[in-house]
């Protein structure tokens, strides 16, 4: 099944990804630390996802929401583990957000991993990377198609 939504594109996702913008993402159910999660991520191409706008945050919510029915504790790509303030997506791209809960990222006791729907609130926090979470996968939409199929 692809998503091909009008006006953006041909850019289409494989089956089992939902499309938003140009990219395509995953829900994962099975909790996993994150390190474990963004590996899983990348081995069916993707990475965790990183969070580019507020859209993509509520697009986000509303997919763990519709696959899970509640607000899941669920990791993003957000890290700082590497060093402690500087926070990376691990996808490379830029970390320009701010949206963080009140008093975030707290680095309570080494926090060093971002998880959205902390205790299923409307609130990203850092939590330790240790923990177990349900997670988010992205990856880019396959633009090779819109070549073969779409030529322009
Ligand atoms: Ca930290
Ligand atoms: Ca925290």
């Amino acid at each position: 099944m692809y998503n091909h939504s009008v006006g953006d594109g041909c850019e289409k996702c494989p089956p089992g990804w939902t499309k938003f913008d140009t990219r395509c993402f995953q829900f994962h159910f099975k909790e996993r630390d994150w390190a474990d999660a963004e590996y899983h991520c990348t081995s069916i191409g993707g990475n965790l996802a990183s969070i580019q706008t507020t859209g993509e945050y509520t697009f986000l919510r509303d997919l763990i929401y519709t696959v899970t029915n509640s607000h899941k504790t669920t990791w993003v790509g957000g890290n700082d583990a590497v060093k402690e303030g500087v926070w990376l997506w691990s996808d490379g791209k830029h970390f320009g957000f701010s949206g963080w809960g009140k008093g975030e990222p707290s680095n309570h006791g080494g926090e060093g991993c971002m998880e959205m729907n902390f205790r299923e609130k409307d609130y990203i926090n850092d939590a330790k990377c240790q923990e177990k979470n349900s997670f988010v996968c992205a990856r880019d939409a396959d633009t090779s198609a819109l070549i073969i199929s779409h030529p322009h």
